[in-house]
């Protein structure tokens, strides 16, 4: 058997909130506990990024504060940070999560390295979603990520979905690759029955919980609406973790009479206590790659009940792990919730079977590889240009 080679990784992505650089964070952390070198780049430390763990380094991108521009640049103290730190730590690639800006930083990093070009990492750009269903629709954006996309030496997709459209969107002459998000779940910090007491539920009341950053394509319109819809003979109450402020929303659920029934909870680092405690998942989205969310949501052996859009029917197949509806049909949604909350067993059955074709497909240990598969195959091939 060859030895191990370990790689020298640089990630690109953003520190907040958000899947595409959770999934990152996640990537550089498994490809870190392989044995490669890992290293960060971004406007602050992504906020799952554990820099004790050995191999992984930040390198924080400071954004510029000059009076004189309205509007603060990012993308060039990027490309300047990453083509300093591929020559100094001898990067072999530059894997860049979302496009915008962080491909264009990659090209331009590549360009101001300097010396053998041969010795520039090479570039892999993984769509997440909106870089391509949202601005790559815009004129202002699409020739610029294109031109990033072209110059990357792979691409890849989150999902069949997001390839489609992204073949769709942009004239590529590359492949584009899906490698699917993963997921490892974390251990519990705190128990089913101890979350629910800090909610204030019963072992009765039937739990649906919702989490996400909130934006107008998650649809929380829909989502109350739905929840509202739903006649159960059990008591049901729907829990809402918000990665942003939830008060724009605050009217509808007054309007729809929900004020009891809803629960918000800002600010939460044990998302996964969380989702332990519920009984189901529900997602209203009208566009979403993959739906991370969704994935963790399974992980923990809840049913989900969504709209049938873009990557999701990828990650929960209708009438097992979940209930998939055509996007808009929240008295459809509403049915699927009251059935799970009336029928005894069915959630936990669900649940089950949504793990296991979860366990089966989507763990750090499917999908890593594939990533590393990539990364030696760029690297081994010849220059371009
Ligand atoms: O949500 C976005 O607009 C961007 C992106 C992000 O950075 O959070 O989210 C996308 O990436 C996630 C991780 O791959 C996917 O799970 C989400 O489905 C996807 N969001 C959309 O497509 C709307």
């Amino acid at each position: 058997m060859a030895a191990f080679q370990p790689l020298k990784i640089g990630i690109t992505c953003y520190p907040l909130i958000g899947g595409s650089g959770i999934l990152a964070t996640a990537l550089g952390a498994e490809l870190a506990r392989r044995g490669h070198e890992v290293h960060f780049f971004s406007s602050a430390q992504p906020v799952r990024l554990d820099l004790a763990q050995p191999r992984i380094f930040f390198h924080e991108v400071v954004v510029n504060q000059y009076s004189l521009f309205t509007y603060p640049d990012y993308t060039l103290p990027l490309a300047v940070k990453m083509a300093q730190i591929g020559r100094e730590a001898g990067l072999d690639v530059f894997h860049v999560h979302y496009a915008v800006p962080h491909a264009t930083a990659a090209y331009l990093a590549v360009q101001m390295f300097g010396g053998d070009p041969a010795r520039a990492p090479k570039i892999i750009t993984t769509l997440h979603g909106t870089d391509t269903t949202l601005l790559g629709r815009d004129p202002s954006y699409r020739p610029a990520i294109e031109h990033a996309l072209a110059h990357s030496d792979a691409l890849t997709t989150v999902s069949e979905s997001l390839r489609e459209e992204t073949l769709a969107t942009f004239q590529l002459q590359q492949p584009v690759e899906v490698i699917h998000n993963f997921f490892e779940p974390a251990a519990k910090l705190r128990s089913r029955a101890e979350v629910r007491r800090e909610l204030g539920l019963t072992n009765e009341e039937f739990l649906v919980v919702h989490s996400s950053n909130l934006r107008p394509l998650k649809r929380i319109d829909l989502l109350l609406r739905a929840f509202a819809a739903a006649r159960a003979t059990r008591p049901m109450r729907l829990l809402i973790l918000a990665g942003t402020s939830f008060a724009r929303y605050q009217p509808l659920l007054e309007e729809l009479g929900l004020s009891d029934r809803v629960i918000v909870r800002g600010a939460v680092n044990d998302v996964e206590a969380y989702l332990g405690a519920g009984d189901a998942g529900l997602y209203a989205s009208e566009s979403e790659s993959f739906g991370l969310s969704i994935l963790e949501t399974l992980f923990h052996g809840k049913p989900v009940v969504a709209f049938r859009v873009g990557g999701i029917p990828e990650v929960v197949v209708d009438g097992e792990g979940g209930f998939l509806h055509p996007f808009g049909d929240v008295e459809a949604m509403a049915r699927s919730l009251a059935l799970l909350a009336d029928t005894p067993e069915l959630p936990e059955q669900m649940g089950a079977r949504g793990r296991q074709r979860a366990e089966q497909n989507f763990t750090s240990g499917r999908i890593v590889p594939k990533y590393e598969a990539l990364y030696r195959r760029v690297c081994a091939a010849p220059a371009s240009g």
